[in-house]
């Protein structure tokens, strides 16, 4: 059983609990979901080795918890699940993934109208029955039918997120064959495309046989689609389908040129070739008449050298401006490994994050990171016991106690914009703060005059830094708001306020596009974690930096990979 599975267990129940409105339990059935999920070894394997002090040795679950899923690793399942699956036999967890229907709702939907599952949902919807219902509004039925096409929207292509927390694992196995010598993902992967609709290994071996064995076996293989003796198509247990190639090494950098893509990319790398008398294919770039002339195909930077260009980060690749830019000599010097110094979003167990502010500073410290500073959640969000001026003064006074060697803990907050624009914490406070975010948590309807004006006053706001997640979506869940990004992103260089790129695998917001807008008009931006327990610190690294890669922003636009007081002097006010 999966990590994935077994935090699956613990969210549903958390969501039945939800229903029956008990308190404070289902956010820590919640919390040991999320801690769990983000585990990097198999709990499973754990806690057959070492028993239940592996599943209690695990910061954020207790003894309770720990205990359920002992039982679901013992028998496969947890009998108080199955008892209120039972009561109340709904499809809990796939109908509260439509916005605006909670687990109360559910229930609600369920007494009055036994709708059990999500085509019971739409039907009802489609029927006219739901508006009107105690507790659901006039539109509510419109509103339920339009999150369901946004569920289903996304069918076909995943977030790359998520297919990169199932394929990185598949990739480091590979790796650690004697047959592979070496091992890469290609395609939209590398590309760091926003979705992706399949993923591309390319392996160099001399053993291509025993590639192809492995690979198509591989446990998390439910079908092959094709097998031949270098090439193989698989589709795995994720739902997304994986192919596999094997090159020789000498031809490995036409290889991953090719099926790096893009597709619209390739096309102008032909005709380049073309027009410099050579022949590009996924072997190499040849003389177009004689093809037994090897001109380059080791490595991508001979094959771009041979065409009279500098490498093109793989990033960049969608023949979107990167040859004029790579012509003209201004790539954008783009943010890579290690270059990130700070984390400004930080949740914990002051609200609700898994960990304390030790435990994430020395963590963060770990990775890298000179200097954090400590968000937790702000008064609106009493469902985490968000901080009011009083909690955010006792929060300022603890972190200036602490003194940990090698990183900086700024004190900040994550404030949230109201519908109006204005904040729920009073400025004074705000004004002792190191490092204030302001993002939105709730109104996420409003039309885009309204929702462009409320955070652009927000943005006003002397004490503002930085405008967190700017568009509030998540993949599976909830839209982006809808913002004006042109006026969002004039504010911000306006106002001084910086733009996150927040790193949080079901947000990733700013997405690419925006970032990319965002740079040409002139803004700066952070790339933050949006931790909530210790393993989230690296989402960063993993995926922040890539995505703003992608985003074409120059490291000297991403602040947070200066040193601390550099980057304080280009906060606000300062
Ligand atoms: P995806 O899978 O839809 O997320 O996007 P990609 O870019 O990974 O596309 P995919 O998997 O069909 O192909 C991988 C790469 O192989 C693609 O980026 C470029 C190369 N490729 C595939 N088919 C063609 C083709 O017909 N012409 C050219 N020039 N390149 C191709
Ligand atoms: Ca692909
Ligand atoms: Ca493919
Ligand atoms: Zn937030």
């Amino acid at each position: 059983m999966t990590n994935d599975e077994i935090g699956l267990a613990l969210r549903e129940i958390a969501l039945f609990l939800d229903m029956r409105g008990v308190d404070f339990k289902p956010r820590a059935y919640e919390k040991a979901a999320h801690t769990l999920e983000a585990l990097e070894k198999p709990l499973d394997a754990a806690y057959r080795a070492h028993g239940i002090k592996a599943l209690n040795e695990i910061p954020g679950v207790g003894k309770s918890i720990a205990g359920k899923v002992a039982e679901l690793l013992d028998i496969g399942h947890i009998e108080e699940l199955e008892r209120m699956r039972e009561e109340t036999p709904v499809e809990i967890v796939a109908l509260t993934a439509v916005e605006g229907v909670g687990p109360r709702k559910v229930k609600t939907l369920y007494d009055a109208l036994g709708i059990r599952t999500l085509s019971d949902l739409r039907a009802a919807a489609e029927a006219g029955r739901i508006g009107g219902m105690p507790g659901f509004g006039k539109n509510s039925g419109e509103k339920i039918l339009k999150a369901i096409a946004f569920l289903e929207a996304s069918g076909g292509r995943q977030p790359i997120s998520h297919v990169l927390r199932y394929v990185r694992p598949i990739e480091a196995r590979l790796r650690e064959q004697p047959f592979a010598d070496q091992v890469v993902i290609a395609g939209s992967v590398r590309r760091f495309r926003e979705t992706i609709g399949d993923v591309d290994f390319l392996v160099i071996s001399s053993a291509p046989e025993q590639v192809m064995d492995y690979f198509t076996t591989m446990p998390e293989v439910t079908g092959v689609h094709a097998r031949g003796p270098t090439k193989a198509s698989v589709r795995l247990k994720n739902g997304i389908d994986a192919d596999l190639r094997v090159v020789p090494a000498e031809c490995f950098g036409a290889a991953l040129c090719y099926f790096t893509g893009s597709k619209y990319h390739n096309v102008v790398m032909r005709q380049m070739a073309i027009a410099r008398g050579y022949k590009l294919n996924e072997y190499g770039l040849f003389h177009k008449d004689d093809e037994s002339k090897c001109v380059a195909g080791r490595t991508e930077e001979e094959i771009f050298e041979a065409l009279g260009l500098p490498w093109i980060p793989p990033e960049l690749r969608e023949n979107n401006g990167e040859f004029e830019a790579a012509r003209e000599g201004c790539l954008p010097e783009l943010a890579g490994p290690g270059d990130l110094r700070g984390d400004l979003q930080i949740q914990t167990t002051w609200t609700d994050g898994a960990a304390s502010i030790e435990e994430m500073a020395l963590a963060a410290r770990a990775l890298g990171r000179e200097y954090i500073a400590i968000t937790d959640h702000t008064r609106d969000l009493s469902m985490v016991r968000g901080s009011d001026e009083a909690k955010l003064r006792e929060q300022t006074a603890a972190i200036k106690k602490l003194n940990i060697d090698g990183i900086r803990v700024l004190c900040g907050a994550e404030v949230n914009i109201r519908r109006d624009g204005s904040l729920d914490v009073d400025d004074e406070v705000l004004a002792e703060l190191d490092v204030v975010g302001a993002a939105i948590h709730h109104h996420f309807t409003l039309s885009r005059d309204e929702m462009t004006a409320r955070v652009i006053r927000a943005m006003e706001n002397p004490h503002v830094d930085i405008f967190f997640h700017p568009t509030a979506r998540k993949f599976g869940q909830r839209p982006p708001v809808d913002l004006d990004m042109d006026a969002i992103i004039a504010a911000a260089v306006r106002t001084g306020t910086i733009l996150e790129i927040d790193a949080q695998p079901d947000r990733l917001d700013l997405k690419d596009e925006h970032v990319r807008k965002a740079v040409e008009g002139g803004a700066y931006f952070t790339i933050d974690s949006d931790a909530h327990s210790v393993p989230d610190l690296a989402f960063p690294d993993t995926l922040g930096i890539p995505l703003s890669r992608r985003g074409w922003a120059p490291k000297d636009r991403v602040i947070n990979t200066l040193p601390a007081e550099e980057f304080l002097a280009r906060l606000k006010g300062r």
